[in-house]
């Protein structure tokens, strides 16, 4: 059996909830064929959120490793090509830290490329007509200081786990009452694209 470790946020911003979160409930509930799936529910803070997966990784060592989370204002399901060694918030995480241009990880590599297979990833949504992407920056709040603890952590450990993350845009329950127009995406679509993710990074293995 392969070991799949799937990581969603709480809600932030405002928000009540998270889609990445609402993703992750969902799939715990389904069976894939020949792979177990972890979940790892994080919280949006900083400090928290990285000493939690970094612990789930050296006590279960999974063969993959998607994390999720939400991108507000994107169109388009985006997985990330690259996770860079800064953390600058543009807004407070959920306890009030705001980093500005701090490195995650003093002294260690700038960046790390994903090694999900980003673009069977976008085809596979695609395919299906889930609007997808690659995206070149997961930015510089929790979401990319996951990515990068995460990669970091594998390279140092030499380990040849896939790992990656992706970007999911609201779900129509939350820019329903907003008073400016916002993408969604329906709830059904999330999961089936995270399914479909799931499924695409288990086929490389
Ligand atoms: N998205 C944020 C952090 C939590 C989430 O779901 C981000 O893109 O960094």
């Amino acid at each position: 059996m392969k070991k799949v470790l799937l990581t969603a946020f709480e809600a932030f911003d405002g928000e009540t909830i998270n889609p990445s979160m609402e993703a992750l409930l969902a799939i715990k509930k389904i069976s894939f064929d020949g792979v177990t799936i972890d979940v790892l529910e994080l919280p949006v803070d900083r400090f928290v959120a990285l000493a939690m997966v970094l612990e789930r990784l050296r006590e279960t060592r999974p063969d993959v490793v998607i994390m999720l989370g939400e991108a507000g204002r994107r169109y388009r399901v985006t997985p990330e090509r690259v996770a860079i060694n800064v953390d600058d918030f543009r807004i407070p995480d959920n306890v009030g830290n705001q980093p500005k241009g701090e490195a995650i990880v003093e002294g260690a590599p700038v960046a790390y490329f994903s090694t999900l297979p980003i673009y069977e990833i976008v085809d596979g949504l695609k395919a299906v007509n889930i609007p997808a992407a690659i995206s070149n920056s997961a930015g510089t709040y929790l979401c990319n200081r996951i990515f990068y603890a995460v990669m970091h952590h594998l390279a140092e450990n030499q380990l040849t786990t896939r790992a990656g993350f992706i970007h999911l845009p609201y779900i129509h329950e939350q820019v329903i009452d907003k008073k400016y127009d916002f993408p969604s995406l329906s709830r059904e679509t999330v999961i089936a694209a995270v399914r479909i993710a799931i499924e695409a990074s288990i086929a490389r293995e």
